[in-house]
């Protein structure tokens, strides 16, 4: 089994870490070069990272992977509200990749722009809704939406794409999980 990913992508590391002690080869590809494209390309034609290699078979798509995964290795599945969770940081991460491509194409998101705002706005909205659900306890145990809520914050502060301090309860939610393995392994650079 292979994953096809990269060392920074944040989408790729929750795999990585709920791969932790699975058998699988990790390849790291930069996928904006012509190599690491083409890599991806032939095996993705959404040309996205994750991509999961089993046999002759490529699935797209870090949720399709984990349940895939989760099958496969006989785990129960995410309930509802861990299925609305992953939602939330999906679209929070959706959001910012948005606005790291924008600002490399040199395209300035706080310009007044229907698009550029969206982002924006889903952002505070799903940042404020994840703090308050951290609030209430719904990622104290080191689970698969802990673990991409991990991903996502740690990969905003390298970044640095946003300013979290505010959000008292994912910093603390943040800081706890340094101490969870594979986190220092994993970390994007
Ligand atoms: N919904 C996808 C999102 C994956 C994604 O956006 N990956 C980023 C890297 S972290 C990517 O490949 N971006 C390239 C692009 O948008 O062209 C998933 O969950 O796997």
């Amino acid at each position: 089994m292979q994953l096809l990913g990269s060392t920074t992508s944040p989408f790729a590391r929750r795999l990585r870490l709920y791969l932790l002690e699975k058998e699988y080869e990790f390849v790291d590809l930069d996928i904006f070069s012509i190599e690491g494209r083409h890599t991806l390309t032939k095996n993705n034609p959404v040309q996205k990272i994750p991509a999961l290699i089993d046999d002759d078979f490529c699935l797209y798509d870090s949720r399709i992977i984990y349940r895939y995964l989760a099958e496969k290795y006989d785990e129960t599945k995410l309930t509802w509200p861990q299925e609305n969770l992953l939602t939330l940081i999906d679209a929070a991460n959706d959001a910012f990749i948005n606005l790291l491509l924008l600002s490399r194409s040199q395209l300035d998101s706080s310009e007044d722009r229907l698009f550029y705002n969206l982002q924006h706005e889903r952002i505070e909205q799903v940042l404020a809704a994840l703090e308050k659900k951290a609030a209430k306890g719904e990622f104290t145990q080191w689970n698969y939406p802990a673990i991409c809520l991990y991903c996502l914050l740690d990969w905003i502060v390298f970044r640095e794409l946003y300013i979290l301090d505010r959000y008292t309860n994912l910093m603390s939610f943040k800081s706890a999980a340094l101490n969870q393995k594979g986190i220092k392994e994993t970390a994007p650079f």
